[in-house]
């Protein structure tokens, strides 16, 4: 049976161009997602969801059922997608989701402190990475796979 992981976080963060390059896609250039799109990497099923309120709220409630892991995604160049993340997207998984936070871009800058210290608060794991480089990606895709077996069976 194929698992399902949630990528969540604002419009802009990376979630589709995270999403193409752990499947292995050689095109990363993302349009702005328009409600969902799904790419499998190994043996999950990843749902890659918009980031904008009016396409991502009719999908809520469907997106968000059975066992899942969610990824957390951060810009990092943008504050305000960090603070997104705890006060917005992470209070809408239910109790006990396995998740991590994924600082993306570090390409263009260093990684700010404040992300490590929101993934402990929100009892997530913490990851920094490039989906545009390439950078760290691994690192995610290995921890899925040792995560899979954590959650609620
Ligand atoms: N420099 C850099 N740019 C990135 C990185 N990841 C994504 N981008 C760029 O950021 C922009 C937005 O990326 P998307 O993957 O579409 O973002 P998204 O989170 O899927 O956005 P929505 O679908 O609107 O929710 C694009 O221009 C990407 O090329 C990265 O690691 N580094
Ligand atoms: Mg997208």
């Amino acid at each position: 049976m194929r698992r399902k992981v949630v990528l969540m976080g604002d419009s802009g963060v990376g979630k589709t161009t995270l999403a193409r390059r752990m499947a292995g896609l050689k095109d990363l250039s993302p349009d702005m997602t328009r409600g969902v799109e799904f790419y499998l990497v190994e043996d999950y099923l990843l749902w890659d969801l918009s980031g904008q309120e009016k396409f991502f709220k009719p999908l809520e409630e469907l997106a968000l059922k059975g066992n899942f892991v969610a990824l957390l995604v951060v810009d990092n160049t943008r504050p305000s997608t960090l603070y997104s993340v705890k006060e917005k997207w992470a209070k809408k998984l239910p109790e006990g989701t396995v998740k991590a936070l994924v600082m993306n871009k570090i390409d263009l800058a260093r990684a700010p402190e404040e992300g490590r210290a929101v993934a402990k608060e929100l009892n997530a794991q913490y990851f920094e990475c490039s989906a545009k480089t390439g950078e760290g990606v691994e690192e995610i895709v290995r921890w899925l796979k040792s995560s899979m077996g954590e959650d609620q069976g």
